[in-house]
């Protein structure tokens, strides 16, 4: 059995992959490949052909998108259940890793945190119109999420999930700008939940190093 992850080590969807292949127990070989460059690598986009990462590799089968990675890992592979059993919480579930995909990626990470956190930190300057708006497009994403922790189906800080293995590194991002923090803080019930998660081995050994991306 031969695992393989191509993915760049700041990358948030490739930081939920690690986290949920840690979480399994599972070891696997790394080949870092940085999708941002502007024509992505060959090797990247003969497996991916929008040229992102992560991909996994599983013997002969190759997959990308990090919902459908992060299932079959805990689908494919003996360990701990890392999917509810019950329909009710395992709908929340997609639902969380649904909404993340559409409306949380680019505003918490590609426009809060590039544009406040990583530009900065390499000296770039980052584009404070794209920063603000990313701020308020989040605090919709954020206050969703917190209405959907209400029923304690999903963000609990109990039961983990591919859910919270998915929002966890885009909101840790997020919360590296202080807006963004302060956004966080704003919501009780998402803000336990973070701090739960935080506490998590596997969420601070799998953590990139701070940088850009
Ligand atoms: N829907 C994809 C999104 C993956 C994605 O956007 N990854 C980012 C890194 S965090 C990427 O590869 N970006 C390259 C680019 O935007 O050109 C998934 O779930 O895997």
């Amino acid at each position: 059995m031969s695992i393989e992850l191509l993915g760049y080590r700041p990358s948030v969807y490739t930081w939920a992959a690690r986290l949920t292949l840690r979480e399994k127990g599972l070891a696997f070989a790394w080949t870092e490949v940085d999708p941002f460059q502007e024509v992505p690598p060959a090797a990247l986009l003969a497996l991916h052909p929008f040229g992102r990462v992560p991909v996994l590799r599983h013997d002969g089968f190759a997959l990308y998108e990090t919902a459908a990675i992060c299932a079959y890992v805990d689908e494919a592979f003996p360990g701990p259940a890392l999917q509810p059993a019950a329909a009710p919480a395992r709908a929340r579930m997609r639902q969380v890793i649904g909404i993340v995909d559409s409306y949380g990626y680019w505003p918490l990470v590609r426009q809060v945190f590039v544009h406040g956190v990583a530009r900065p930190r390499l000296g770039l300057a980052g584009d404070a119109g794209i920063r603000r708006a990313g701020l308020a497009r989040a605090s919709q994403v954020l206050d969703a999420l917190e209405r959907l922790a209400e029923d304690g189906a999903c963000l609990s800080g109990t039961d983990w999930s591919l859910a919270d293995f998915q929002l966890g590194p885009m909101i840790a991002y997020f919360a590296e700008d202080p807006d963004g923090a302060a956004e966080l803080a704003r919501r009780p019930r998402l803000a336990a939940w973070f701090a739960a998660l935080s506490r998590r081995t596997a969420f601070r050994e799998t953590r990139p190093p701070a940088e850009g991306g």
